[in-house]
């Protein structure tokens, strides 16, 4: 096995931040030393200086190949690893699908076997549970038997992946007994698809009443409804891409009465508002669900806030990508959608810029400290998916998945940089500062600047714990 030595930078992980040299052998970290205090050699040494050394992102929501609204994510595992890797995450957690009338254990051995050699960076997988009967209760055992402890249910799309109030009190009863946590999407599907259905009548087809439909209080009816079947139920539940202050506040509500609620939110919600849906069909770019929220209701703000006072607690991406033109292989994606918003394929890509956006607006924008964004974009991703303290911290005994960070760094975002397999970037322009310069993945660089170093298959699949919070 070989060694490898990180010297010179400051490692900052949730809870320290160090002057100090990392010395890794094989795919661990064996030690840490204060800089320079150490006459350790490695096989090979990284010189860190004047960079941040930190965990490498664990991104817990992405769609590899999902198909979706009559076609695929246009991600594969392999490109949206790689690009995941650029973009400083180092690990993800993809939601394997169980199809209406299928098997879950099928639709998780399906997913094993699209990603399983090609991964470029470490997974895991949650199961979408999307027909809740006795046979898929069972399989949650069998599930949680293989490293999948997390379900993700949908209040939402009726007809696709939707669940019953009463399929949902089943799921969270069988989750609490075996300590599984609950993903949710929490939208009320059945009454957006009566003002869709409205909507398209009045001749509304444009992008932008995709985001209209969807309201922000329907979103916080859903989380409402959601935390109380998980009180009834004794679940733990975590309510994904949180984009509505309504929701927000009934996750704050449930969390003060104790309860094991937690949510996530997303780089989109925390950037976008209603203008970026409002460009005619180029709207549809951004067009994803729950959607993009008016900025002058305070949605987005709230979301900052809920991330500095851990009211929220994760950013994940829910990249979900289509291609804005017709695609050569994967045909025509978001313009499945023109004349009529509701066949719009519903997506974004984000796991590439997340760690950079992220910082950028939590660091450099509203001041959170470095540890706060490594909890956020790491640490508490980790604890919360049965995955720490392999992954998400650095100290002895961790694998080394690591970030060298340049926090002066100035670059700009662009579709001409970005490594995930679609026409356009959603940040296209922006100017941040803080930049990925070289990943390293169980020990091994994979990327340097702008090399990849890695290659198909280097990741594996991760057996998840159960969750380290609540429950
Ligand atoms: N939302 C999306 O925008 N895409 C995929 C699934 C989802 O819930
Ligand atoms: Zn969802
Ligand atoms: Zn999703």
């Amino acid at each position: 096995m070989s060694t490898t030595l990180i010297k010179g930078g400051t490692v900052i992980t949730a809870t320290e931040t160090m002057d100090a040299d990392v010395l890794i052998d094989g795919e661990k970290v064996v030690a840490l030393a204060a800089r320079g205090s150490q006459k350790w050699k490695g096989d090979k040494e990284i010189d860190a200086k004047d960079k941040y050394v930190l965990p490498g992102g664990i991104d817990v929501h992405t769609h590899m190949e999902l198909p979706f609204g009559g076609t695929f994510a246009s991600d594969n595992f392999e490109t949206g690893t790689r690009a995941a890797a650029f973009g400083g995450t180092t690990t993800i957690i993809d939601f394997a699908v169980q199809a209406k009338g299928g098997s879950a254990m099928e639709g998780y051995e399906a997913w094993r076997a699209k990603a399983d050699g090609n991964v470029a960076i470490d997974y895991g997988l949650h199961m979408i549970t999307g027909d809740i009967n006795e046979q898929t209760l069972k399989e949650m055992d069998a599930l949680m038997g293989e490293g999948v402890t997390s379900f993700k249910l949908f209040m939402a799309y009726p007809g696709v992946f939707y669940s019953t109030d009463g399929e949902i009190l089943r799921a969270m009863q069988k989750a609490a007994e075996i300590g599984a946590t609950i993903c949710m999407h929490a939208e009320n599907g059945i009454a957006i698809d009566v003002y869709v259905e409205q909507a398209l009548k009045r001749g509304e087809t444009d992008p932008i009443h995709h985001a209209l439909v969807r309201k922000s209080l329907l979103e916080g009816e859903a989380a409402h409804r959601a935390i109380v079947l998980a009180e009834l139920t004794g679940a733990r539940l975590y309510i994904v891409h949180m984009s509505a202050k309504e929701a927000l506040e009934e996750v704050k509500a449930a969390r003060d009465r104790g309860l094991p609620i937690f949510a996530e939110t997303c780089p989109q919600y925390l950037y976008f508002g209603l203008e970026e849906m409002g460009n005619g069909f180029e709207g549809a770019k951004y067009v994803c669900s729950p959607p993009m929220r008016d900025r002058a209701a305070g949605h987005q703000e709230a979301l900052w806030k809920g991330l500095a006072t851990n009211d929220l607690q994760v950013v994940s991406t829910d990249h979900c990508p289509f291609c804005f033109d017709e695609h050569p292989e994967l045909g025509i994606q978001k313009k499945l959608g023109l004349g009529d918003f509701s066949k719009i394929p519903n997506g974004m890509p984000g796991v590439e810029p997340r760690f950079e956006v992220t910082y950028q607006g939590a660091v450099n924008q509203r001041g959170f400290s470095v540890n706060r964004f490594v909890e956020i974009v790491a640490t508490t991703p980790a604890k919360l998916f049965g995955l720490f303290p392999k992954k998400g911290t650095i100290a002895p005994g961790t694998d080394a998945d690591i970030v060298i960070f340049d926090p002066k760094k100035k670059h700009t975002i662009s579709v001409k940089n970005q490594h995930m397999r679609v026409d356009y970037s959603a940040y296209e322009g922006l100017e941040v500062t803080g930049k990925v310069e070289t990943v390293l993945s169980r020990g091994r660089v994979i990327v340097d600047g702008s090399d990849y170093l890695g290659k198909p298959g280097d990741g594996v699949f991760l057996k998840r714990g159960v969750s380290g919070y609540g429950g």
